[in-house]
């Protein structure tokens, strides 16, 4: 297979200046005319010749400077043309005719039609789906679009920018023409088409203009789009606030739709969203639901900042856009909770899903630092490492410069690289220089894969009244990296004492191993150490469970607090251990402590994820994780049953629904109390779970009763789920949430059918191979959120596996790649488990037509 490597970037040898599209709607053929102005780019030779590309498309002709031009070669990937007007060195006009398949691409990459409506999707290269192009994030170009549609069928034409001009046309056409004023790549290019509706609002941004906000959305989804709409105008306004950034467009625009690869995508002032990020009402989406919209319609709002205005050089540098995004919704998330104990709660979830995810990935096959070297294909980099560990570079920038340096440092880079495509370098140049810091060593978090590790050691010597502490660190080899360079660790430290004397500092840990004193230590302390989780490291700290339960009960940061009781479940659960009671004690006590924020409750009373488990061993048993974590759950739910019942009644919120951090967090902490309840004692507690779920006027309460029911095999959970389905029937995120919750159903009591039920779930009738949201919510429930049922010893999850990547990779390689990657850590596990996983790798790369998405993620596995 083909690589592409960093080091061999080379600047453009052409570029463009202004682009003409013309595109007329078509689902069976959509023609394509484009006019673009090339100019001698930086690579430049005279003569060279003008290399474009172009995928699926069907050539029909092309112009120079308004000629017929016959001086090229056509490839499946390429349209190379020769014999340029004064060898290229002034500017030229090409004019290109080409036709695309709309109603044909189910890659749902460039341009394809959803539910009879057309939508685009060009990041990273799906542009070259739509015309012959300048492929690549470096060429920066102005557009103008004209499309041209039947109104019947179309009577919405969109594309980035500014309406400028619409026509009626004969024969039952429009057109609509939309000029973007600000250069942007391909990627950034969008187009919608179809019949929607939308709600608009118009406000007043820092400098007094005007702006045009829109949600469009197919009509029967209007009624969903106020939170999206509340979230956009509420990110608008922080993003002013907290870096001085305005919205630079008269109009921004978000447009749903229910095929779609991702999340949602930035394009220049048309984002176009998956319906799961922005269609929401109480009734529907869960609390859940409601904050993930929130922060995903604030991540791309973002982007028209840090990804747009300023842009990647190329794609090894998609962390430049993508870490630093996610950082930024993060904060605003975090602002969004209203409080400091609402911060932490937004901080522990944001590190519970790195661990979970994306600190696998990094001791995994497919290990990459945020800035890769090399990849076969890109689509496979949109990887967690990039997004959410590269958002904890940028959080580590913020943590060694401080807010105010953090924010010099934006503001440099801004002035320096408005308008430009950079590169990581360019980002902690600007942070370096905004504050005179030397972040020569800092580079090392671009390039080394792999988490790296932390030992503690710990001395006090009682005489002195001196407290030492050394640090040391390491990190595991990963592919292509045997050695590791120290990284620039910030380790935020506090001594916990009974005097309550000692301040927080930062320790910058920079060599490989390093000691501190600290004098006037009138008593042995206890660590606390890397507070609010202050860099993305393993710490390899042997704590006794009497310092550990003191951090779990007193200490002032609130991470730090979770993180202790989390260390003790997971000590316990993989010793295979009960609770015991000092730790029932010390669960009582944060679940009757009126001072804490009932989101934090749950959050600490929720056990370490299997995932994450997991990584703690050498050879993993599936099963006996999964026994003992339940287990040690029970146990919980046993010996704080009065406290749940308590809590239950405690935590209803009256009133209308909000979907605020407040109550959500209530509802968070009295459905976590009703499963729990479920957990002690089934029998008893189900005839409750399944009132709530009658009764209940929102989503989160009847799924989290349902689930509740589900999960501990409750004989109500069958008549729950037919009601569920037939209420809601005809809307598709919900049917999503009735099938993932079967696939993700856990063995109950020893008892395990659900690789069977999912198996029936992929026949039923709404069930649909070419949606991404349905695969998800079926395949990739069970073989990625499911270990249990998943790891059967008979590897027939592993067969259920390869057969589903295998039918999805011809339809949509992204979607398949992403499901390839569940058996990235099949070389942790013990036998038999880890055979039947290579055996099913094996079937898998056996098949000769494997997409090169595929292909590279199963070839990095079995490598
Ligand atoms: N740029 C791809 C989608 C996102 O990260 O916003
Ligand atoms: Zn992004």
């Amino acid at each position: 297979p083909q690589s592409f490597r960093r080091l061999e970037y080379r600047p453009p040898v052409y570029t463009f200046d202004q682009v003409e599209l013309d595109i007329a709607l078509d689902p069976a053929r959509t023609i394509v005319k484009s006019r673009i102005e090339v100019l001698p780019g930086k690579s430049f030779e005279p003569g060279a010749p003008l290399v474009l590309v172009g995928h699926d498309l069907e050539f029909v002709s092309l112009r120079i400077n308004g000629e017929a031009h016959r001086h090229f070669e056509l490839t499946p990937e390429t349209l190379t043309i020769h014999s340029l007007p004064n060898e290229g060195k002034d500017k030229f006009i090409v004019e290109i005719i080409c036709v695309c398949v709309p109603e044909k691409n189910t890659t749902l990459m460039g341009l394809y039609v959803s539910n009879g409506n057309f939508f685009t999707q060009c990041e990273a290269e799906g542009f070259r789906k739509i015309t012959y192009f300048l492929d690549r994030p470096d060429v920066m170009a102005r557009f103008k679009v004209t499309l041209r549609a039947r109104e019947a069928e179309c009577p919405v034409l969109l594309s980035n920018g500014n309406l400028i001009n619409t026509e009626k046309l004969p024969n039952g056409w429009h057109s609509a023409t939309w000029e973007d004023p600000f250069p942007k790549p391909s990627y950034l290019f969008a187009l919608v088409a179809g019949k929607l509706e939308c709600i608009e609002e118009t406000i007043t941004t820092s400098s007094g203009a005007k702006k045009l906000l829109q949600i469009w959305v197919e009509p029967h989804d209007l009624k969903k789009t106020r939170h999206a709409m509340d979230s956009l105008i509420a990110s608008i306004h922080w993003d002013e606030k907290r870096f001085g950034l305005e919205l630079d467009l008269e109009r921004f625009m978000i447009v749903a739709v229910s095929d779609f690869n991702m999340g949602a995508m930035e394009n220049k002032g048309l984002n176009i969203f998956n319906t799961k990020f922005v269609l929401a009402q109480p009734e529907t989406a869960t609390d859940a639901d409601f904050a993930n919209i929130e922060s995903v319609v604030a991540h791309e709002y973002f982007h028209n900042w840090t990804g747009n205005r300023v842009t990647c050089q190329d794609w090894f540098q998609l962390s430049l856009k993508e870490g630093l995004t996610v950082f930024r919704d993060q904060e605003f998330s975090a602002d969004q909770m209203g409080s400091e104990s609402g911060r932490a709660v937004k901080r522990i979830e944001d590190v519970r899903l790195l661990r979970q995810l994306q600190f696998p990935e990094d001791a995994g096959p497919m290990a990459h630092p945020i800035r890769p070297d090399e990849y076969q294909e890109i689509n496979n980099f949109y990887t967690v490492t990039v997004y959410e560990k590269g958002s904890e570079v940028v959080r580590m920038y913020q943590t060694l410069l401080g807010r105010d340096g953090f924010r010099k440092g934006m503001d440099l880079y801004f002035k320096r690289h408005d308008g430009q495509a950079v590169t990581c370098d360019d980002f902690l140049m600007a942070m370096a220089d905004a504050n005179g810091k030397d972040l020569t060593q800092f580079k090392n978090w671009y390039s080394q894969a792999g988490t790296p590790r932390v030992k503690v050691q710990e001395h006090y010597d009682a005489a002195k009244k001196q407290y030492q502490l050394t640090l040391t660190q390491s990190c595991a080899p990963s592919p292509g990296q045997p050695e590791k360079k120290p990284f620039h660790i910030p380790l935020k430290m506090r001594l916990i004492t009974k005097a309550n004397d000692q301040k927080e500092q930062l320790l910058e840990l920079t060599q490989a191993s390093q000691t501190w004193t600290f004098d006037n230590v009138e008593e042995r302390p206890v660590l606390s150490i890397n507070r609010n989780f202050s860099a993305p490291v393993n710490l390899d700290f042997e704590q006794s469970e009497a310092d550990l339960l003191t951090q779990f009960s007193s200490d002032d940061d609130a991470f730090n607090r979770w993180e202790a009781g989390q260390k003790l479940a997971m000590q316990m659960i993989l010793n295979n251990r009960l609770p015991d009671a000092q730790i029932i004690e010390a669960y009582r006590n944060i679940l009757l402590d009126p001072n804490l924020d009932p989101a934090f409750k749950d959050l600490t009373l929720t056990l370490p994820a299997e995932s994450y488990l997991y990584e703690q061993c050498t050879s993993v048993d599936p099963q006996k994780i999964f026994t003992a974590r339940r287990a040690f759950r029970r146990e919980i739910a046993k010996q704080l049953q009065l406290e749940w019942a308590a809590l239950y009644q405690q935590m209803q919120t009256p009133g209308p629904f909000k979907s605020d951090g407040v109550d959500s967090g209530k509802r968070a902490l009295k459905n976590l109390s009703l499963s729990m309840l479920l957990e002690a004692a089934p029998g008893v507690w189900a005839p409750m779970a399944a009132n709530q779920y009658q009764i209940a006027d929102n989503m989160t309460d009847r799924y989290a009763a349902l689930a509740a029911l589900v999960m501990h095999g409750a004989k109500q959970a069958k008549e729950c789920l037919i009601d569920f389905y037939n209420r809601f029937a005809s809307d598709a995120l919900v049917i999503d949430k009735w099938f993932g919750l079967q696939s993700s159903r856990p063995p109950v009591d020893g008892l395990d059918s659900t690789l069977e039920e999912v198996k029936k779930l992929r026949e039923h009738p709404a069930f649909k191979l070419n949606n991404p949201n349905r695969v998800r919510s079926v395949i990739h429930a069970f073989c990625a959120n499911n270990p249990a049922s998943f790891h059967q010893a008979d590897g027939s999850g592993y067969e259920f596996w390869a057969d589903s990547v295998l039918a999805l990779d011809p339809i949509n390689p992204q979607v398949a790649a992403r499901l390839a990657r569940a058996l990235d850590r099949w070389r942790l596990f013990a036998q038999p488990y880890q055979d039947r996983m290579k055996a099913a790798l094996e079937r898998v790369s056996a098949c000769q037509t494997l997409s090169p998405d595929v292909r590279e993620v199963i070839g990095k596995a079995l490598g």
